[in-house]
């Protein structure tokens, strides 16, 4: 049983060095643009002055909403960095369209086993909305709402090898509806599989290998 804690701490120590030792590669400047509206993380824009967490409200040709963002130093870690936007709004008079993009950058390396990014994408619309997310500006999930509830998991593969940017872009369209319709939804990019998952794997692979180990003796 000692022996068995003891192989246990030295694989918890290694997980811990190789986490910090990965802390110190990144590099941040996300954005959130509303229209014509470019609102920087921690910018006069900003509404929230906490890193990694964007936030605008107001105005924007023709629609009322909140818009916020979530990235690396708020959500994930910087071998395995998540971004969220969150967006709810209403049309006004002029109803078109408004294009919503969120963007930052990060650098490799990334968490050993993560093979690719996802896109959780739900909500709901009285009008239309087109998502995409992007990889180094390659698409990896492409996906259309209309009038009602939605969600939808897509999983893409692709690690990148340097600095690499990610990109959500969500084009609210209400042309056709009355002046108080609401849209809202959340798009969360993250990487597969998930690093919880991955420390999970990693223990129980330990585990059987101490099983066996014992079961030689
Ligand atoms: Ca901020």
């Amino acid at each position: 049983m000692k022996k068995i804690l003891k192989l246990l701490v030295i694989v918890m120590a290694f997980v811990l060095v190789a986490g910090i030792s990965q802390v110190s590669a990144i590099s941040t400047d996300p954005i959130i643009t509303i229209g014509s509206i470019e609102v920087e993380d921690n910018s006069p824009a900003d509404l929230m002055t906490e890193a990694g967490w964007l936030l605008y409200a107001g105005n924007v040709e023709g629609y009322t909403g909140v818009f916020t963002g979530f990235t690396v130093d708020k959500i994930g870690r910087p071998d395995a960095p998540e971004m969220d936007l969150n967006v709810a709004v209403f049309s006004g008079q002029t109803k078109g369209n408004l294009l919503v993009t969120f963007e930052d950058s990060f650098s490799v390396p990334l968490a050993s086993g993560i093979t690719g990014f996802e896109t959780r994408i739900g909500g709901t619309t009285a009008g239309n909305v087109s998502f995409n997310t992007y990889l180094n500006g390659v698409l990896m999930a492409a996906f259309n709402a209309s009038q009602g509830a939605f969600s939808t998991e897509i999983a893409a593969i692709g690690v990148p090898t340097d600095v690499y940017t990610l990109r959500i872009e969500a084009l609210i369209d209400h042309t056709s509806l009355n002046s108080l319709s609401p849209t809202s939804f959340d798009v969360h990019v993250l990487p597969t599989p998930e690093p919880g998952t991955l420390v999970l794997l990693g223990t129980g692979l330990a585990g059987l290998g101490l099983y066996r180990i014992r079961r030689k003796k």
